[in-house]
């Protein structure tokens, strides 16, 4: 029988990073996936996803978001693909929301470049959005979109090419840990190694139950538009993405146009889905979604309104305070756990793992992940 340093459980986003720097640190890794590499049916999927710096969940984030776009930049040169691209991004909403307030304390606490702009410098500077007098928006030029799918794969031939055992189609039953070993149940085989790394979406709930946490597993809707009058003006040279508080529960957040003109535009609401498991959820789009979601856009950003081109629907899996998990298991030293991403995750991707690789070969992080203890109060 093959023998493991480490085994990972989950080659999405963190999993695929955590495999790529554990086996690029000599580990001989395994790692197991329930479904195929890249899917689309966990949280790592649908063509793009936001990257920006002024973190308004929390100024902590910072540091993080930080090393990870050096680390973005390295598994660019490393995988040579492109994954990240900085197109600007405009935080919108009263001044007193969360996503503006809370988007300018973390700029100024760690002095990161940002404009504040009136809602006649929006209309001026960025002639797509319609904000209400009463709003402001934030500009951060180093925030723009990452390529999800891309970066999966990136991690997964970097960790291969480093050795790493890369096992799909393999969903993982349960797993035990003891004083000297971890071992892995699928459903045909039984692996074993020195230590594990749990990094398991929306299936936290069950391959984690162990860490007590009231996970909720969240169905997202994303939505790719046809813009009104065509995508020049939604190109990324031209459109940040944005991220607009409006009522409450609707922040609704948008990227520029992709992937051409048969991509469309791709707009969210950030939350209000519906709990849900990710054996059960409603993949389907339906109608009244489409309809809420382009009302909503329809006075702010009314050239983005058009037509339903196709939807796709993905997994939030939120803890209570919306912070993430990342730490050595508190009941399993052998065992390293990062999950709870609660919808803002992938942009920490390559620091995740890196964190991960550190946590599991020698239990500690120079990074300060003080905010995601297991053990916190829910
Ligand atoms: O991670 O920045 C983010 C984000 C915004 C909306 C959904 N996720």
């Amino acid at each position: 029988m093959a023998t493991y340093d480490v085994i990972v459980v989950g080659l999405g986003g963190m999993g695929s990073s955590a495999a790529y720097h554990l086996a690029a640190r000599g580990q001989r890794v395994l790692g197991l996936e329930r479904f195929g590499p890249a899917h689309d049916l966990g949280s790592s999927h649908g063509g793009s996803r936001i990257t920006r710096q002024s973190y308004f969940e929390d100024p902590a984030y910072v540091p993080l978001i930080l090393r990870a776009y050096e680390l973005w930049e390295k598994l660019e040169r490393d995988s040579d693909r492109s994954l990240m691209t900085l197109t600007g991004g405009l935080f919108i909403g009263d001044p007193s929301s969360v996503t503006v307030a809370g988007t300018l304390a973390s700029a100024l606490q760690w002095d990161l470049p940002h404009e504040m702009l009136s809602a006649a410098d929006l209309r001026r500077r960025f002639p797509l959005f319609r904000p209400a007098p009463h709003e402001v928006a934030l500009y951060e030029a180093n925030a723009g979109f990452l390529r999800p799918e891309e970066t999966v794969r990136a991690s997964l031939s970097l960790a291969a090419a480093s050795g790493a055992t890369l096992l799909f189609d393999s969903p993982v039953l349960s797993w035990s840990a003891g004083a000297s070993s971890v071992e892995v149940h699928t459903a045909t085989a039984t692996y074993s190694a020195g230590a594990l790394v749990v990094c398991p979406g929306a299936w936290a709930p069950t391959l984690l139950a162990d860490l007590g946490i009231p996970f909720a597993v969240e169905r997202q809707v994303q939505f790719f538009l046809d813009p009104i009058g065509g995508i020049e003006p939604f190109l990324p040279s031209a459109q940040p993405i944005f991220i607009w508080e409006g009522p409450p529960g609707t922040q609704v957040y948008g990227f520029p146009a992709l992937d051409g003109p048969s991509g469309g535009v791709k707009v969210a609401f950030f939350r209000r889905g519906r709990t849900t498991s990710p054996d059960a959820v409603d993949r389907t789009i339906h109608d009244e979604e489409i309809a809420f979601i382009t009302d909503h856009l329809s006075s702010r950003v009314p050239a983005a309104a058009g037509p339903f081109l196709r939807g796709k629907t993905c997994l939030y899996t939120n803890t209570p305070d919306e912070h993430f998990v990342i730490a050595r298991h508190p009941l399993h030293a052998r065992v390293t756990v990062a999950c709870g991403f609660s919808g803002h995750g992938f942009k920490f991707v390559p620091v995740v793992g890196e964190i991960l690789a550190d946590l599991t070969l020698t239990g500690t992080t120079p990074h300060p992940i003080g905010l995601f203890d297991p053990t916190r109060s829910f």
